[in-house]
Order: structure tokens, then sequence, then C-alpha cells
């Protein structure tokens, strides 16, 4: 758009949000200052259980994820961390990955061991009954506690793909069991600063059922290990028709909101483009976040709250597909912000209950687009990160340079 034109629209937008009592330059400031982690396998090629299609100039390496990462950084400027997952991410020298990554403007962040795709787990990881298996599992989680310290993170993120397929196949209790004392020997060797996030996921691979199938289950598991111990919340991870804010709201309160991975989808763990389906779901969540972070019960467990992404990519160009994803997100925070708390308390107070809901309709309903436009600009970056990457010719050398197979999930 015409600069002079961007300009003139974003001066009505200020006004008129400043005449509805919105503090402009403080929500401009909690923009700036909002962090969106990316996942590295989010940059090679990876697929359904069908099919991979490879996605020309993907990441083919570590190193190319990591940069991939950071190109999106660059655009973005909100995106300062990439997540790994070992061993799709293996490398012999973890210090120097995190100095490759300084090198390339970002930091390594979470750290997520896989716990799914060797032969040995195919009835299970920390659930299995043989303990062989169990120990294999537990080794690898600690050996990425390791990997956390070599490379400076204080997240282990984990998810487990434990369950059964048919009644009676596992013993319910006997695994909860297991699973709790593999945990308890992981949690004991996390440094203080350190927090475990555990995942749930309701269904897949397993069919009749999930170990960790939902966030009271995680959340139990949490509080049986201790304070380090949070829930990670993905959103792709729940049935039909659940109120994912309802959820986001209850584990701030318990203090047990560890993070996210953000996705959407339309049938189950689709891994869509977050924003891309549901919008007013993401812009809830957040109205939670920002609500929670108002208030002093909730405040320090919101402040920690790490904002992931998780999504694999099988048919979108794999960068744009993330950028988009950045800023669908953006959106959703800005709306967030720009909801009216006192005349949402005032009107629930009064059990106005259209009023109430007229308040969120009105946040959502505002065109962020001018206001995140500015804050693009005074962050020093372009207005519309996607159609600037477009237009910045990396793509195409990317696809030029980038010709072979790779390692990592989809190779
Ligand atoms: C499982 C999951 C989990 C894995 C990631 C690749 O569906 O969400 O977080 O680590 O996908
Ligand atoms: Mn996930
Ligand atoms: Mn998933």
């Amino acid at each position: 758009m015409d600069p002079k034109l961007l300009e003139k629209e974003y001066a009505v937008w200020a006004e008129v949000q400043a005449a509805r009592g919105v503090d402009v330059e403080a929500v401009k400031a909690a923009l700036k200052a909002q962090r969106i982690e990316t996942p590295s396998w989010g940059y090679g090629n990876s697929g359904t259980r069908f099919k991979v299609f490879r996605a020309p100039g993907a990441a083919r390496t570590v190193e190319e994820r990591i940069a991939d990462a950071a190109t999106v950084h660059r655009f973005t400027g909100v995106c300062p961390t990439v997540a790994i997952h070992i061993p799709w991410d293996r490398t012999d020298d973890y210090a120097a990955l995190a100095a490759f990554a300084r090198e390339q403007g970002v930091a390594i962040g979470a750290v997520n061991p896989n716990l799914f795709q060797d032969d040995e787990y195919r009835l299970g990881s920390v659930t299995h009954h043989d303990p062989a298996v169990r120990r294999k599992a537990v080794e690898h989680m600690l050996e990425c506690v390791a990997i956390a310290g070599q490379v400076g993170s204080d997240l282990l993120s984990l998810w487990f793909a434990d369950g059964t397929n048919y009644p009676g196949q596992g013993h319910i209790r006997r695994r909860r069991v297991w699973l709790e004392e593999s945990l308890a020997e992981v949690y004991r060797a996390m440094p203080p600063g350190m927090r475990m996030l555990i995942e749930y996921k309701f269904f897949e691979p397993a069919w009749y059922h999930t170990d960790l199938p939902d966030w009271g289950t995680a959340l139990t598991v949490a509080q049986a290990l201790g304070p380090q111990a949070q829930v990670l919340v993905d959103t792709g991870h729940h049935p039909q028709g659940t109120n994912i804010p309802h959820i986001v709201a209850l584990l701030l309160h318990e203090g047990r909101l560890g993070g996210f991975h953000f996705n959407d989808r339309k049938y189950a763990d689709d891994d869509l483009i977050a924003g891309s389906v549901d919008p007013f779901q993401l812009f809830l969540i957040y109205n939670e976040l920002v609500d929670a972070a108002h208030d002093p019960a909730t405040a320090e467990t919101a402040r920690r709250v790490a904002f992931m992404v998780d999504q694999s990519h099988n048919i979108e160009p794999k960068i744009p597909a993330m950028i988009r994803t950045v800023m669908n997100i953006q959106a959703a925070y800005a709306k967030a912000l720009l909801v009216d708390r006192q005349a949402l308390a005032r009107a629930q107070a009064e059990g106005d209950v259209l009023g109430a809901a007229g308040v969120l309709r009105d946040a959502f309903e505002t065109d962020v687009r001018p206001l995140l436009a500015r804050v693009r600009q005074e962050m020093g970056l372009d207005p519309d990160p996607l159609a600037a990457y477009l237009r910045s010719g990396i793509q195409q050398r990317l696809e030029a340079e980038r010709a072979g197979p790779g390692t990592g999930w989809g190779g």
C-alpha cells in the first residue's frame, strides 16, 4: 500500500481507538513485546501419513531449519527462538549449534524429545510393559535435559504417543504409575530454572485409549511432579467442540499453563495455519491470557507462558506459511488487547448478557491491520512481512540452492 495512505489509515484508526478509551501506545508496546517460537520441523519436508510432498527450497539440515526460522524472525520481528526435536535435529555439538543460531539472530527454545519413532516404542514409551523400553525413554529425556543445558534452553517439551488400540491391551492404572515414575526421574534431573511442559492429545496414534488424553490428566501428572511441571495446550489436540479458552482459563487459575502449540484444525490434528479456520477461537484464547496478565493471581503464570507454533505444512510453501501464521497470531493478540475490560466487567456485574458478548465482538471485529502495520514500521520492519518476503528473492535463491534430500522427519 502507498505509505502515505497507510499513514492516514493509521492516524484515523488511532484516533477512533483513543476516543473509545484505548491506550494505543500501551497496545503497541505489548505487540512489540510479543514472542512466538517457531518449530524446526515446520521448515523441513514433512507431511501426512499418506504422502510427503517435497517443497522446493525446504530446509534439509538442522542448520537450514534454524536459518529459515531466523528468516521468519527477520521479517516478523517477534520470533526470536526456534524449538528443536531430537533426534530430528541431532548434532554432535550442541554448543556449536546454539552459537550458529545466535549468529543467525535467533536462540534455541524448547527441546522436544522424540518418544514415538523408534521400533521399541511400538507399544509405548514411558508406559511400556518392558522396563528396558521405559529406561530407554527416560535416558532419552535425560539426554534432552542435558541438551537444553548446552543450548541455553529452559524448556523441556514432552509429548507421548503412548496408548492402546484395543480394550484389555494394557493395564491403564499400571501404565499411569509407570508414566509418573519415569517423569519423576526426569523432573529430578532438571535444573531449578527449567520447566517441563506436558502435552496431551486425545487420540492418534492410539485409537482406544491414550495415556495422556486431555488437560485434566496432564494437570494431575504436573501436580504430582511439582511446580516446574506444567501443561502444554496444543490447539489441534481436542475433540470437536471443546472449549479451549475455558481450558486455558482453568490452567491459568491453577498456575499450570506452561505453553501452547498453536495450529488450527477442522477435524483432528490437522496442523493448519493458526487462526486460518477459527480466528475467533484464537482471539478468545488470547482474551483469557490478557485478562490473566491483568490479574495479580495469575499474572506470573501468564508472563511465563511459552507461545510456540506446532505446524507441519504439507502443501503450503514453508516460510510464507510460517510468516502468515505469525501474522494471524499477532492479529488475535492485538484484538484481545483492544477488549474494553472495564465495560466487560460492568456488563458481567450487571448480568448484561448481550452487552458482555458485545464487548468481545467489538474487539474481534476491529480491523487491526493498520495497527500491526504501524507496529512493524516502528520496529524497523516492512508493514507487510509476507509480501516483503515474497518480494525479497529469498525463496527463489533457496529453491536454486537446496537440491537433494535432507535429514529430519520427511528427509
Ligand atoms: C503430536 C505433536 C507433538 C509432536 C509434534 C511433532 O501430534 O503435536 O507436539 O512433538 O506433533
Ligand atoms: Mn504439538
Ligand atoms: Mn500435534
